[in-house]
């Protein structure tokens, strides 16, 4: 089959792991009413630079929007309910967010994730996020979305101890990822952002993370 028909049909889903799922171009046909959604809770809880526990600036720049938020300080790493800037409400989880995770959890496998958290990640050029493993959530069975937008990434997939050997995930625009299962607790990180412009984000890449983290 040539280029053009492949194009057509769209990608197909690829199988990274036994639960881990990258769907190509998901986000892509709500990517307006998307940004749209956006727009205004970036204004509502701008994103910020949060401190580690350690008292280190972390690289990205963070907000989020739902019932909960993750947040970082010299406490800890946690959620809360509330904005620690505003002091108000984090802003709602918009309908077409909730609505793009459902089916990309479907797509993966996972029926009936409801999340209640969406953490925004933005990258600049350069910035990179360490290995890691996301232990903050009440249900480790509840699996995650991923949400990629502007400038291309490479995503790092290690194992379930640090020491495992990562393999490198090209993220593009519009990829919507989806963890689960055994693959919850995987290590994980993002090499540094290559400087860029996208022709719809401008020079940086924007992360959502949906989970139910309550
Ligand atoms: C893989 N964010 O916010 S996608 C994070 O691109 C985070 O901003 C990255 O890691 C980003 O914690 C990666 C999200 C992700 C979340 C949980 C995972 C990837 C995961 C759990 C297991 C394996
Ligand atoms: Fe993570």
């Amino acid at each position: 089959m040539i280029q053009s028909d492949l194009d057509l049909f769209g990608p197909e889903p690829q199988h990274l792991a036994s639960q881990t799922v990258l769907l190509p171009g998901f986000a892509l046909s709500v990517l307006e009413p998307l940004l749209d959604a956006l727009r205004p809770v970036l204004r509502a809880a701008p994103l910020r630079h949060m401190q580690t526990p350690g008292g280190l600036n972390m690289a990205v720049a963070l907000t989020n929007c739902g019932a909960l938020g993750w947040v970082s300080d010299a406490k800890g790493y946690r959620y809360t309910t509330s904005d620690p800037i505003s002091g108000q409400a984090w802003p709602a989880l918009p309908q077409v967010l909730l609505e793009l995770a459902g089916r990309a959890a479907l797509a993966a496998g996972f029926e009936g994730f409801v999340p209640d958290a969406c953490l925004i990640n933005q990258y600049l050029p350069g910035t990179r996020l360490s290995l890691h493993q996301d232990r903050n959530e009440r249900d480790f069975e509840q699996p995650i979305v991923s949400i990629s937008l502007g400038l291309p990434a490479v995503f790092l997939l290690g194992g379930l101890q640090r020491s495992d050997r990562t393999v490198r995930v090209p993220l593009s625009h519009g990829d919507v990822l989806v963890w689960g299962g055994e693959d919850r607790l995987r290590f994980h990180g993002v090499l540094p952002i290559k400087p860029g412009l996208h022709s719809r984000m401008g020079e940086r890449r924007i992360n959502l993370t949906l989970r139910k983290a309550g």
